[in-house]
């Protein structure tokens, strides 16, 4: 088999790319390990931002995202259960979209089967060879067998857990990381959400996050030891504890009902520099993580494979590497701002175990000068609906 440009991974990068180089009249081929039903079970992000929403417009697939998601002009903060809110449209004039990330891969890759383009799942790639001497070949196994992809560039569009990243040797990386010391519990259910905008909460037993999905679905969130075990939490516990991290009148107010998914992710700041190997890419979170406090993954996935696909269009109209070349630093500038924003939400937001009395009262100036200031207000709107592309 032979493509363009193959693309590892089936989540929101790969599957956006795949669009954009569609559109540029760049063949491409989606090689995604799991099963379609696989990836759409994962629940994941629940925040576009505007530049995420506009990417999307213009490749005609947002009709369901218009219809259905709900557009929210700001967010509230709770700090020891006393409210504030951070008005994005009275503050930039901008708004962020909620829209779950499952029913965006939905809408992606049914716009893609329409297409007729071609996505092969349960086709695991194993290796990736090639894309230094400037002839990469994809290898994948499928029903037990190996097959290779022959392509002119490999976009690693494989998440965190990717062979595409693991494919560059290790001397050739730059990695930056940075572990937090907890996690989040995160629970789905069939509920009305608690409030029409999300709620991010500080208080003394933990963070915790008010989401929603729909008008019928909420997605909360609450901060836990890194050595919890989901099976440790009934739903009642659950419930119980998010009320403790709320305000009175928020907990008060609350709909509680059976969950229809628990889980527990450890929160990580993660950057693999350079994205660019050769005729190999990295995009996502196949190349960096972020805590999703600032609610910045997918959007990140999504202004890679812009800058990404604008590369590629480029080298195809000219045959220059000049655009191939900038990929890498275009898009690690915008990385690094969301890199430092959800660094800086989760230090705000979050107890952090064994902290001196000094980090928590800075904390607290921090918080207060926000609620004080409207320009840094202004900071967190612009940086929370999204930084220009
Ligand atoms: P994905 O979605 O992980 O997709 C990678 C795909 O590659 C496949 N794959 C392979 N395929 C073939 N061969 C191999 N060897 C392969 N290895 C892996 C995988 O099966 C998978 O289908 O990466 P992508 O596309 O880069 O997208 C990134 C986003 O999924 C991620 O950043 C967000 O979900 C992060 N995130 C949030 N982002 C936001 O922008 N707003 C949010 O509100 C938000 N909330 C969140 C989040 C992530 C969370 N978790 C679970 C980490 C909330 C949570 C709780
Ligand atoms: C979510 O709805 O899953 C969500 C929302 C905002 C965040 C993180 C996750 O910051």
């Amino acid at each position: 088999m032979r493509t363009q440009v193959a693309i590892v991974g089936s989540g929101p990068a790969g599957l956006l790319l795949g669009h954009l180089l569609h559109r540029a009249g760049i063949a491409n081929i989606i090689l995604e390990r799991h099963t379609a039903e696989h990836v759409l079970g994962r629940i994941r992000a629940g925040v576009l931002e505007q530049g995420t929403v506009e990417v999307l417009d213009r490749i005609g697939v947002s009709a369901r995202l218009h219809d259905e998601g709900l557009v929210h002009d700001g967010v509230e903060i709770s700090v020891q259960g006393e409210r504030h809110r951070i008005d994005f449209r009275s503050l930039i004039g901008k708004t962020i979209t909620v829209y779950g990330q499952t029913e965006l891969t939905r809408d992606l890759m049914d716009a893609r089967a329409a297409l007729g383009l071609p996505a092969v799942y349960e086709a695991e790639v194993v290796s990736v060879r090639g894309h230094d001497s400037g002839r990469p070949v994809v290898e994948y196994r499928r029903d037990g067998k190996l097959h290779e992809l022959e392509c002119d560039f490999v976009a690693g569009c494989d998440g965190y857990h990717g062979v595409s990243r693991r494919t560059v040797p290790a001397a050739r990386l730059k990695v930056y990381e940075r572990a937090y010391p907890f996690g989040w519990l995160g629970l789905l259910a069939d509920v009305p959400p608690v409030a029409d905008e999300l709620i991010y909460a500080n208080s003394e037993r933990g963070f915790a996050l008010c989401s929603m999905r729909s008008r019928t679905r909420s997605r909360y969130y609450i901060q836990c030891a890194l050595d919890e075990r989901v099976e440790a939490w009934s739903d009642d516990r659950f419930w119980d504890e998010l009320r403790r991290r709320l305000g009175e009148d928020v907990a008060g107010r609350i709909v509680t009902g059976a969950s229809l998914e628990k889980s527990i992710a450890p929160l990580r700041s993660f950057v693999a520099e350079p994205l660019r190997h050769g005729r190999l890419f990295l995009a996502g979170d196949a190349a960096h993580i972020v805590p999703p406090t600032g609610a910045k993954g997918l959007n990140l996935a999504a202004s890679d494979v812009y800058y990404l696909a604008e590369a590629l269009e480029a080298w195809y109209r000219t045959r220059a590497e000049s655009e191939l070349d900038r990929y890498s630093e275009r898009a690690l500038r915008r990385v690094w701002g969301a890199v430092r924003f959800s660094w800086w939400m989760t230090a705000q937001l979050h107890r952090f175990p064994d902290e001196p009395e000094f980090a928590s009262r800075i904390q607290r100036a921090e918080l207060d000068y926000l609620f004080r200031s409207r320009a840094a207000q202004e900071a967190l709107a612009e940086n929370y609906v999204g930084l220009p592309y």
